[in-house]
């Protein structure tokens, strides 16, 4: 017969329950909770609390991006998401230009047989074509629902409108979701050749060329395209007041819009970017860049208000050898920082340890809501009977300093070094294996599996009006115009 565990003496935290009870793991999923219950493993998660296994929604593991790739692989991210907490990523197939979008998965696919935790994709739309159209048909088929488009990186990942437009009519018609990369491509560029142009090389002159109003004005502009459209839509690392508030904005009017703050963009301020060290600054670099406490506030504010959504990594990590690709030039600093074993325990620590997120929230922002987003709910983000066993004890007084020394990542350094926090995972179960313990991550390699999602996102109440523009009334008119006598 099949082993089964239970959780004991614990308090379990949903995004909107929480109650003191014991959990019943059998067979990888939840069995039972409530009092008393036993089972032949026990784990006392005495002073703990109990909380859904955190889903990041957005990473970019074993990336080829700016001329190398980033330097997490599904192995080493996998193992540094379980040792925070985190039992689910959703990284990018990103195909190049002309290449099918079922190579590209079958490409993630071969990458992703390393994980330590299950994993699923979404799907770049990186060029535009009838091939790419008809393909996106399957892509649903194989569970991935979600496609992602850059309005940024001109000459390379950067779709234009006319192939955004054409792209989310599409997803529409799929019943998928629209994902967007806000900032203003063609901006950016020109702005970036400029500070080159008047010698300002280093890694501060891409916090110049980047600034909130070109996130800002892509937002508003993929908003309404994907309101024409008719298409649910979802923006990645939201960073600024302007692009919250075209979110705020559209949610207000019913449009079924997300934004997601990234946990770095939360607590690292534009500050890093004028550091005196080089390496220091070139290590933030990612897009968009950080910003200031003004707009730190606002994305705080935001969870709170439930104007945006989810709190992800957009984990891309790099050596420090990489970044300095950029030497000279910061346009080729490779874009990106880590964070996916960090995400939780900053945002408990810079969150709920502030009274900023109520520990409900915390579970919504970390891994209900997106859940919810992608169409895997409840079997992940919940705490429920049937509901997959991947579950945080989570230890609130635990401490340590964050550090590259000790972390799981390849990369030789962490943005979050130095960083105090005070709330970790003791152990973390991904289908009711222990994969985390003791400090030590010991889910095997390849037992992550592949989450396909299935059902459709919540439309846009613009859909009906769409729909009359693709079948338009006739006009009936009765006779010539008269033209004078
Ligand atoms: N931004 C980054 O910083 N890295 C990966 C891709 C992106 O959009
Ligand atoms: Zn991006
Ligand atoms: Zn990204
Ligand atoms: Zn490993």
């Amino acid at each position: 017969a099949t082993q089964t565990t239970v959780i004991k003496n614990g308090t379990i935290v949903t995004h909107d329950l929480t109650v003191r009870a014991d959990v019943l793991v059998a067979g990888g999923v939840i069995a039972a909770i409530g009092p008393n219950l036993s089972g032949d493993h026990v784990i006392d998660a005495t002073g703990c609390l109990i909380m859904p296994g955190g889903i990041d929604p957005h990473t970019h593991l074993e990336m080829p991006f700016m001329g190398t790739f980033s330097a997490d692989d599904f192995e080493s991210g996998t193992r540094a998401a379980l040792a925070g907490g985190t039992t689910m990523v959703v990284d990018f197939a990103l195909p190049d230009p002309g290449q099918s979008l079922m190579d590209a998965l079958a490409v993630w696919s071969n990458k992703s047989a390393r994980a330590h935790c299950d994993y699923s994709f979404h799907m770049a739309v990186t060029w535009w074509g009838q091939r790419v159209f008809d393909e996106m048909e399957q892509v649903a088929a194989a569970g991935i629902t979600s496609f992602k488009h850059f309005m940024a990186y001109k000459g390379s990942l950067m779709v234009n409108d006319d192939e955004m437009f054409a792209s989310f009519r599409r997803i529409a018609d799929l019943g998928g979701l629209a994902m967007i990369h806000a900032e203003n491509g063609d901006i950016v560029a020109e702005m970036a050749a400029k500070l080159l142009a008047a010698g300002t090389t280093g890694p501060e002159g891409h916090a110049y060329s980047r600034p909130a109003q070109v996130e800002g004005e892509a937002t508003n502009r993929a908003i309404m395209i994907a309101d024409m459209a008719g298409v649910p839509l979802y923006i990645v690392h939201t960073s600024c007041e302007e692009s919250h508030e075209a979110i705020r904005r559209a949610r207000q009017a019913g449009k079924r819009v997300w934004g997601e703050p990234l946990i770095q963009h939360l607590v690292l301020d534009e500050t890093e970017y004028f550091h005196p060290d080089w390496d220091h600054a070139a290590r933030r670099v990612m897009s968009p860049p950080f910003r200031n406490k003004a707009h730190q506030d606002s994305l705080w504010a935001g969870l709170a208000a439930g104007s945006l959504s989810c709190v992800a990594t957009d984990h891309c990590a790099f050596t420090t050898a990489q970044k300095r690709f950029g030497l000279g030039d910061f346009t080729k600093i490779p874009n990106g920082t880590g964070g996916l074993e960090d995400r939780l325990p900053v945002l408990w620590t810079c969150g709920v340890g502030t009274g900023r997120l109520t520990p409900n929230e915390f579970v919504a922002v970390t891994s209900t809501n997106i859940a919810k987003i992608l169409n895997c709910y409840p079997r992940k983000g919940a705490v429920a009977v049937g509901s997959d066993a991947d579950l945080i004890i989570w230890d609130p007084e635990a401490e340590k300093t964050i550090s590259a020394a000790g972390h799981q990542s390849n990369s030789d350094f962490n943005v979050f070094e130095g960083m105090k926090v005070r709330g970790l995972p003791r152990y973390t179960l991904s289908r009711g294996v222990v994969a985390f313990a003791d400090g030590k991550v010991t889910a095997p390699e390849g037992h992550g599996a592949f989450v396909p999602r299935k059902g459709t996102t919540p439309v846009n109440t613009a859909l009906q009006a769409w729909k009359e523009l693709t079948n338009p009334r006739p006009v009936v008119r009765s006779g010539l115009p008269v033209t004078g006598v």
